[in-house]
């Protein structure tokens, strides 16, 4: 089987974490040898700066995207590159998509500069499957509040997330062979049926 690089998105709370995990246990059964991983974050350097993300006072968006785009460099270099080229799939938390949603979308920046970084940093690598779980807002926010700790995305106001969920949705409309949105505020059996679908999909491509 050609490996594959899937990523997986959403806003705050939507089910990402717990979903991964039925993503990679469903493609293990299946044979798969993968890799899981996340953004921010993946390899040392960059669970240091997914730290800095999410846990220092102020920052300006541009340093958001820097370190972004910084902590994916090196996670392309170190985890996903050497994995595809070893055959292996690679489930990843999170890609260049979030940018686009929470950088762009979010804090309204240049998404001419976001696809100059995407281009010099990724040299065309692009997933070959994103699944996007989307919920309306609230539904995510009181999910995530459940869990009770808050960090500094998630200490943003409804607008920001709704700027999120819209350039989300802007990005599957622009890229509807890549991006797949998956109704996310179901029930987990729901939601899972839908993951599935694309899951299998991928599976029996043959290119
Ligand atoms: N970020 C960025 O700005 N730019 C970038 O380029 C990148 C990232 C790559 C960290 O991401 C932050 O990085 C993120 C954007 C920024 N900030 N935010 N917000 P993250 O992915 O680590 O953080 P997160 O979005 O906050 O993820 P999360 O809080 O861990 O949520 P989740 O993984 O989507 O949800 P979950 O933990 O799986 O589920 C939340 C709860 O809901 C949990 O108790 C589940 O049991 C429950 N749940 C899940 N699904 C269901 C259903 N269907 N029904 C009922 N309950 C459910």
């Amino acid at each position: 089987m050609k490996p594959r690089f899937i990523t997986l998105e959403g806003g705050e709370g939507v089910g990402k974490t717990t979903n991964l995990a039925f993503m990679e246990s469903y493609l293990r059964t299946r044979g798969v040898d993968l890799v899981r991983t996340r953004e921010p974050g993946g390899t040392p350097l960059g669970e240091c700066i997914r730290g800095l993300l999410l846990d220092s006072g102020t920052m300006t968006g541009a340093t958001e995207l820097l370190l972004v785009f910084a902590a994916r460099a090196q996670h392309l270099n170190e985890v996903i590159r050497p994995a595809l080229a070893a055959g292996q799939w690679v489930l990843c938390d999170r890609f260049t998509d979030a940018s686009y949603a929470y950088q762009g979308g979010g804090r309204d920046l240049d998404t001419k500069v976001i696809g100059f970084l995407e281009q010099w940093v990724q040299d065309g690598l692009q997933p070959d499957l994103t699944l996007l779980l989307d919920t309306p807002i609230e539904i995510g926010m009181s999910r995530a509040k459940e869990r009770g700790v808050t960090d500094r995305f998630e200490s943003e106001h409804l607008g920001f997330f709704e700027k999120v969920r819209m350039a989300y949705l802007d990005r599957a409309e622009q890229y509807p062979d890549r991006i797949r949105r998956v109704d996310a505020s179901g029930s987990l059996e729901q939601v899972q049926a839908g993951i599935a679908v694309h899951l299998e999909q991928l599976l029996t491509r043959s290119v």
